[in-house]
Protein backbone atom coordinates (compact mmCIF):
# COMPACT_ATOMS: atom_id res chain seq x y z
CA UNK A 1 0.00 0.00 0.00
CA UNK A 2 1.02 3.41 -0.55
CA UNK A 3 1.18 5.58 1.86
CA UNK A 4 1.62 9.33 1.15
CA UNK A 5 2.07 12.21 3.82
CA UNK A 6 1.46 15.70 2.90
CA UNK A 7 4.67 18.09 2.26
CA UNK A 8 6.31 18.03 5.74
CA UNK A 9 6.37 21.56 7.64
CA UNK A 10 10.61 21.81 7.87
CA UNK A 11 12.03 22.26 11.34
CA UNK A 12 14.75 24.93 9.59
CA UNK A 13 11.18 26.63 9.30
CA UNK A 14 11.07 26.95 12.89
CA UNK A 15 14.60 26.30 14.16
CA UNK A 16 17.18 29.31 14.69
CA UNK A 17 20.04 29.40 12.59
CA UNK A 18 22.69 28.91 14.91
CA UNK A 19 21.33 25.73 16.03
CA UNK A 20 21.16 23.67 13.05
CA UNK A 21 24.97 22.40 13.33
CA UNK A 22 25.91 19.19 15.16
CA UNK A 23 23.24 18.90 17.61
CA UNK A 24 22.03 16.21 15.12
CA UNK A 25 25.28 14.75 15.02
CA UNK A 26 26.00 14.99 18.66
CA UNK A 27 22.46 13.21 19.57
CA UNK A 28 23.21 10.27 16.90
CA UNK A 29 26.75 9.65 18.60
CA UNK A 30 25.83 9.89 21.99
CA UNK A 31 23.37 7.04 21.17
CA UNK A 32 20.41 9.50 22.34
CA UNK A 33 18.33 8.78 18.84
CA UNK A 34 17.96 5.74 17.02
CA UNK A 35 17.43 5.32 13.26
CA UNK A 36 13.66 5.72 13.60
CA UNK A 37 13.56 8.79 15.31
CA UNK A 38 16.56 10.27 13.45
CA UNK A 39 14.59 9.07 10.17
CA UNK A 40 11.23 11.44 11.05
CA UNK A 41 14.03 14.27 11.23
CA UNK A 42 16.37 13.38 8.61
CA UNK A 43 14.38 14.93 6.10
CA UNK A 44 13.58 17.96 8.01
CA UNK A 45 16.17 20.37 7.09
CA UNK A 46 17.52 21.02 10.68
CA UNK A 47 20.73 20.31 9.39
CA UNK A 48 20.63 22.99 6.67
CA UNK A 49 22.76 26.21 6.64
CA UNK A 50 20.78 29.32 5.59
CA UNK A 51 20.93 30.46 1.52
CA UNK A 52 19.65 27.18 0.50
CA UNK A 53 16.46 26.95 -1.24
CA UNK A 54 13.95 24.78 -0.05
CA UNK A 55 12.12 22.62 -2.85
CA UNK A 56 8.46 22.66 -2.27
CA UNK A 57 5.75 19.98 -2.66
CA UNK A 58 8.24 17.18 -2.08
CA UNK A 59 6.32 13.79 -1.14
CA UNK A 60 8.08 11.35 0.90
CA UNK A 61 8.70 7.78 -0.63
CA UNK A 62 7.07 5.05 1.53
CA UNK A 63 10.29 2.66 0.65
CA UNK A 64 12.98 4.65 1.70
CA UNK A 65 16.03 2.96 3.77
CA UNK A 66 15.78 2.95 7.40
CA UNK A 67 19.33 3.53 8.35
CA UNK A 68 20.52 7.20 9.62
CA UNK A 69 21.41 9.32 6.50
CA UNK A 70 24.51 11.33 6.57
CA UNK A 71 24.65 14.75 7.90
CA UNK A 72 23.83 17.87 5.08
CA UNK A 73 27.28 18.57 6.16
CA UNK A 74 28.83 14.73 5.28
CA UNK A 75 27.19 14.77 1.94
CA UNK A 76 27.80 18.61 0.91
CA UNK A 77 31.63 18.60 1.75
CA UNK A 78 33.00 14.97 0.95
CA UNK A 79 32.44 14.90 -2.86
CA UNK A 80 33.79 13.15 -6.06
CA UNK A 81 33.05 15.91 -9.21
CA UNK A 82 36.53 16.15 -11.12
CA UNK A 83 35.20 18.65 -13.29
CA UNK A 84 36.02 20.75 -9.59
CA UNK A 85 38.74 18.80 -8.82
CA UNK A 86 40.29 15.67 -8.23
CA UNK A 87 40.44 15.90 -3.93
CA UNK A 88 37.38 14.97 -1.90
CA UNK A 89 37.33 18.84 -0.75
CA UNK A 90 37.14 20.25 -3.71
CA UNK A 91 33.86 20.43 -4.80
CA UNK A 92 32.94 22.24 -2.11
CA UNK A 93 35.64 24.56 -2.29
CA UNK A 94 36.17 25.33 -5.93
CA UNK A 95 32.17 25.76 -6.90
CA UNK A 96 31.80 29.32 -6.08
CA UNK A 97 31.76 30.42 -9.64
CA UNK A 98 28.96 27.78 -10.92
CA UNK A 99 26.10 28.96 -11.60
CA UNK A 100 23.55 26.29 -12.25
CA UNK A 101 20.88 28.53 -13.33
CA UNK A 102 19.45 29.38 -16.08
CA UNK A 103 20.00 25.25 -17.65
CA UNK A 104 18.95 23.71 -20.83
CA UNK A 105 18.82 19.81 -21.14
CA UNK A 106 19.62 19.07 -24.98
CA UNK A 107 17.30 15.41 -25.59
CA UNK A 108 18.29 13.51 -28.97
CA UNK A 109 19.05 10.76 -30.62
CA UNK A 110 16.49 7.80 -31.15
CA UNK A 111 13.51 10.40 -30.23
CA UNK A 112 10.66 10.89 -31.98
CA UNK A 113 10.75 14.64 -29.88
CA UNK A 114 14.45 15.82 -29.76
CA UNK A 115 14.85 19.03 -28.49
CA UNK A 116 16.65 21.63 -26.00
CA UNK A 117 14.54 22.25 -22.94
CA UNK A 118 14.86 24.40 -19.86
CA UNK A 119 15.36 23.19 -16.71
CA UNK A 120 11.21 23.89 -15.90
CA UNK A 121 9.91 22.31 -18.74
CA UNK A 122 11.76 18.79 -17.74
CA UNK A 123 11.15 18.70 -14.14
CA UNK A 124 7.97 21.29 -13.47
CA UNK A 125 5.00 18.63 -14.53
CA UNK A 126 6.25 16.29 -12.18
CA UNK A 127 5.80 15.34 -8.17
CA UNK A 128 9.37 15.69 -6.68
CA UNK A 129 9.67 12.43 -4.15
CA UNK A 130 12.39 12.42 -1.61
CA UNK A 131 13.92 9.05 -1.60
CA UNK A 132 16.65 8.40 1.04
CA UNK A 133 19.18 5.92 -1.17
CA UNK A 134 22.58 4.42 -0.21
CA UNK A 135 25.48 5.63 -1.96
CA UNK A 136 28.60 3.27 -2.76
CA UNK A 137 31.64 4.73 -4.27
CA UNK A 138 34.04 2.54 -6.00
CA UNK A 139 36.16 3.61 -3.81
CA UNK A 140 34.73 1.63 -1.14
CA UNK A 141 33.28 4.31 0.76
CA UNK A 142 29.45 5.14 1.06
CA UNK A 143 26.40 6.89 2.32
CA UNK A 144 23.10 7.00 2.97
CA UNK A 145 21.79 10.38 1.19
CA UNK A 146 17.57 11.65 1.03
CA UNK A 147 18.11 12.97 -2.71
CA UNK A 148 14.92 14.59 -3.68
CA UNK A 149 13.77 14.10 -7.68
CA UNK A 150 11.54 12.14 -9.67
CA UNK A 151 12.12 8.97 -11.57
CA UNK A 152 14.04 9.25 -14.48
CA UNK A 153 11.61 6.85 -16.66
CA UNK A 154 9.30 9.93 -16.07
CA UNK A 155 10.96 11.76 -17.89
CA UNK A 156 12.20 9.74 -20.72
CA UNK A 157 8.71 8.48 -21.99
CA UNK A 158 7.31 12.41 -22.40
CA UNK A 159 10.25 12.56 -24.95
CA UNK A 160 9.31 8.95 -26.67
CA UNK A 161 12.29 7.34 -27.67
CA UNK A 162 12.40 5.07 -30.52
CA UNK A 163 11.93 1.35 -31.08
CA UNK A 164 15.28 1.45 -31.45
CA UNK A 165 16.40 3.28 -28.39
CA UNK A 166 18.30 0.07 -26.75
CA UNK A 167 20.93 2.94 -24.61
CA UNK A 168 20.59 6.49 -23.21
CA UNK A 169 24.02 8.39 -22.90
CA UNK A 170 24.10 11.34 -20.57
CA UNK A 171 26.89 14.01 -20.92
CA UNK A 172 28.05 16.84 -18.00
CA UNK A 173 28.24 20.31 -18.90
CA UNK A 174 31.50 21.61 -19.95
CA UNK A 175 32.66 25.29 -18.35
CA UNK A 176 36.12 25.21 -17.87
CA UNK A 177 36.20 29.36 -16.63
CA UNK A 178 33.78 28.07 -14.18
CA UNK A 179 34.91 24.38 -13.17
CA UNK A 180 38.95 24.95 -12.61
CA UNK A 181 38.94 20.64 -12.68
CA UNK A 182 38.01 21.07 -16.75
CA UNK A 183 41.15 22.98 -17.18
CA UNK A 184 43.54 19.98 -16.13
CA UNK A 185 42.98 16.68 -18.53
CA UNK A 186 43.06 14.15 -15.45
CA UNK A 187 39.36 13.15 -17.56
CA UNK A 188 38.27 13.80 -21.03
CA UNK A 189 35.67 16.38 -21.18
CA UNK A 190 32.99 15.93 -21.22
CA UNK A 191 32.08 13.60 -18.31
CA UNK A 192 29.68 11.03 -19.81
CA UNK A 193 27.93 7.91 -18.99
CA UNK A 194 25.38 5.22 -19.88
CA UNK A 195 23.01 3.04 -19.20
CA UNK A 196 20.63 0.42 -21.02
CA UNK A 197 17.28 1.79 -21.96
CA UNK A 198 15.62 -1.23 -19.37
CA UNK A 199 18.28 0.38 -16.59
CA UNK A 200 17.18 4.15 -17.66
CA UNK A 201 13.70 2.92 -17.20
CA UNK A 202 13.54 1.21 -13.82
CA UNK A 203 11.66 2.51 -11.20
CA UNK A 204 14.92 3.29 -8.94
CA UNK A 205 16.59 5.23 -11.29
CA UNK A 206 16.04 8.84 -10.23
CA UNK A 207 16.34 12.49 -11.91
CA UNK A 208 17.98 14.27 -8.83
CA UNK A 209 17.47 17.91 -8.28
CA UNK A 210 17.92 18.13 -4.56
CA UNK A 211 19.33 16.91 -1.45
CA UNK A 212 17.79 16.91 1.99
CA UNK A 213 14.44 19.20 0.82
CA UNK A 214 16.56 21.91 -0.76
CA UNK A 215 18.18 22.03 -4.35
CA UNK A 216 21.07 20.51 -5.11
CA UNK A 217 24.37 22.20 -4.15
CA UNK A 218 26.74 22.69 -7.01
CA UNK A 219 29.50 20.15 -5.84
CA UNK A 220 26.31 17.17 -5.89
CA UNK A 221 25.70 18.23 -9.39
CA UNK A 222 23.39 20.95 -9.97
CA UNK A 223 20.98 21.54 -11.27
CA UNK A 224 20.35 17.89 -12.18
CA UNK A 225 21.75 14.59 -11.82
CA UNK A 226 21.62 11.20 -12.22
CA UNK A 227 21.20 8.30 -9.10
CA UNK A 228 21.32 5.10 -9.98
CA UNK A 229 21.36 3.64 -6.22
CA UNK A 230 22.37 -0.27 -7.24
CA UNK A 231 25.72 0.77 -9.36
CA UNK A 232 28.92 2.82 -8.63
CA UNK A 233 28.89 6.06 -7.84
CA UNK A 234 30.16 7.20 -11.06
CA UNK A 235 27.41 5.53 -12.99
CA UNK A 236 24.94 9.04 -11.23
CA UNK A 237 26.22 11.52 -13.50
CA UNK A 238 26.20 15.25 -12.32
CA UNK A 239 24.96 18.39 -13.91
CA UNK A 240 23.50 16.90 -16.98
CA UNK A 241 22.89 18.93 -20.26
CA UNK A 242 22.15 16.27 -22.73
CA UNK A 243 20.65 13.25 -22.81
CA UNK A 244 20.97 10.91 -26.02
CA UNK A 245 18.65 8.10 -26.75
CA UNK A 246 21.42 5.41 -28.81
CA UNK A 247 20.98 1.99 -30.77
CA UNK A 248 24.75 1.22 -30.11
CA UNK A 249 26.03 0.98 -26.40
CA UNK A 250 27.54 4.56 -25.96
CA UNK A 251 31.43 5.07 -24.34
CA UNK A 252 31.44 6.46 -21.01
CA UNK A 253 34.04 8.10 -19.17
CA UNK A 254 35.85 5.87 -15.98
CA UNK A 255 35.65 3.14 -18.76
CA UNK A 256 37.72 4.78 -21.36
CA UNK A 257 39.99 6.18 -18.60
CA UNK A 258 40.86 2.54 -17.27
CA UNK A 259 38.62 -0.22 -19.08
CA UNK A 260 40.84 -2.98 -17.06
CA UNK A 261 39.36 -1.62 -13.79
CA UNK A 262 35.82 0.21 -14.63
CA UNK A 263 33.31 -1.43 -17.04
CA UNK A 264 30.36 -0.47 -18.48
CA UNK A 265 27.49 -2.08 -15.91
CA UNK A 266 29.19 -1.27 -12.85
CA UNK A 267 26.63 -2.84 -10.63
CA UNK A 268 28.01 -2.60 -6.83
CA UNK A 269 29.07 -6.33 -6.88
CA UNK A 270 31.43 -7.49 -3.25
CA UNK A 271 32.27 -10.96 -4.95
CA UNK A 272 34.56 -8.63 -7.61
CA UNK A 273 36.91 -7.12 -6.70
CA UNK A 274 38.61 -3.87 -8.02
CA UNK A 275 42.06 -4.68 -9.80
CA UNK A 276 43.51 -2.77 -7.25
CA UNK A 277 40.82 -3.06 -3.92
CA UNK A 278 38.65 -5.48 -2.39
CA UNK A 279 34.93 -4.78 -2.94
CA UNK A 280 33.61 -6.90 -0.02
CA UNK A 281 33.09 -4.04 2.54
CA UNK A 282 33.13 -0.52 2.68
CA UNK A 283 33.51 2.41 4.85
CA UNK A 284 30.41 4.08 5.96
CA UNK A 285 31.47 8.13 5.82
CA UNK A 286 31.47 9.46 8.84
CA UNK A 287 31.94 12.78 10.95
CA UNK A 288 32.78 13.79 14.96
CA UNK A 289 32.37 11.89 17.74
CA UNK A 290 30.55 8.74 15.78
CA UNK A 291 33.84 8.34 13.27
CA UNK A 292 36.54 7.53 16.38
CA UNK A 293 34.30 4.21 16.30
CA UNK A 294 33.21 3.42 12.44
CA UNK A 295 33.72 -0.12 11.61
CA UNK A 296 33.62 -1.31 8.17
CA UNK A 297 30.84 -2.88 6.90
CA UNK A 298 29.59 -5.68 4.28
CA UNK A 299 29.11 -4.17 1.00
CA UNK A 300 25.22 -5.28 -0.43
CA UNK A 301 25.07 -7.30 -4.16
CA UNK A 302 23.38 -4.52 -5.97
CA UNK A 303 24.15 -2.28 -3.06
CA UNK A 304 21.19 -3.90 -1.64
CA UNK A 305 18.61 -3.53 -4.41
CA UNK A 306 19.32 -6.85 -5.38
CA UNK A 307 15.42 -7.91 -4.96
CA UNK A 308 14.48 -5.04 -7.27
CA UNK A 309 17.61 -5.16 -10.02
CA UNK A 310 18.50 -8.59 -10.40
CA UNK A 311 16.39 -9.64 -12.77
CA UNK A 312 17.95 -6.75 -14.99
CA UNK A 313 20.64 -8.88 -15.14
CA UNK A 314 19.38 -12.89 -15.49
CA UNK A 315 21.69 -14.50 -18.23
CA UNK A 316 24.19 -12.09 -17.98
CA UNK A 317 27.79 -13.00 -16.53
CA UNK A 318 28.52 -10.14 -13.77
CA UNK A 319 32.39 -11.30 -14.00
CA UNK A 320 32.95 -10.52 -17.04
CA UNK A 321 30.19 -7.60 -17.47
CA UNK A 322 31.71 -5.62 -14.55
N1 LIG B 1 30.27 14.84 -14.02
C1 LIG B 1 30.67 14.08 -12.99
N2 LIG B 1 29.78 13.27 -12.38
C2 LIG B 1 30.18 12.48 -11.34
C3 LIG B 1 31.54 12.47 -10.93
C4 LIG B 1 32.45 13.36 -11.58
O1 LIG B 1 33.65 13.43 -11.28
N3 LIG B 1 31.99 14.14 -12.61
N4 LIG B 1 31.93 11.64 -9.90
C5 LIG B 1 31.10 10.43 -9.68
C6 LIG B 1 31.47 9.68 -8.50
S1 LIG B 1 32.93 8.78 -8.60
C7 LIG B 1 30.68 9.60 -7.39
S2 LIG B 1 31.07 8.56 -6.10
C8 LIG B 1 29.47 10.44 -7.27
C9 LIG B 1 29.57 11.26 -6.01
O2 LIG B 1 28.39 11.99 -5.77
P1 LIG B 1 28.34 12.97 -4.51
O3 LIG B 1 29.56 13.83 -4.56
O4 LIG B 1 27.06 13.74 -4.66
O5 LIG B 1 28.33 12.09 -3.29
O6 LIG B 1 29.30 11.33 -8.39
C10 LIG B 1 29.61 10.77 -9.64
N5 LIG B 1 29.26 11.69 -10.70
MO1 LIG C 1 32.79 7.24 -6.93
Amino acid sequence: MLIRRPPDIRSSEITPERHYFNRRELLRSAGFIGAGALLSGATAADDIPAGHRRLAGVQRWPASLKDPPNTFEEITTYNNFYEFGAGKADPAEESGRFRPKPWKVTIDGETEAPGSHDYDTLIKPHTLEERIYRLRCVEAWSMVVPWVGIPLAAVLKRYKPTSKAKYVAFETIVRPEEMPGQRSRVLDWPYVEGLTIAEAMHPLTLLVVGVYGVELPAQNGAPLRLMVPWKYGFKSIKSIVRISFTEKRPPTTWSLSAPNEYGFYANVNPEVDHPRWSQATERRVSSGFSSLFAARQDTLMFNGYADQVASLYTGLDLVKNF
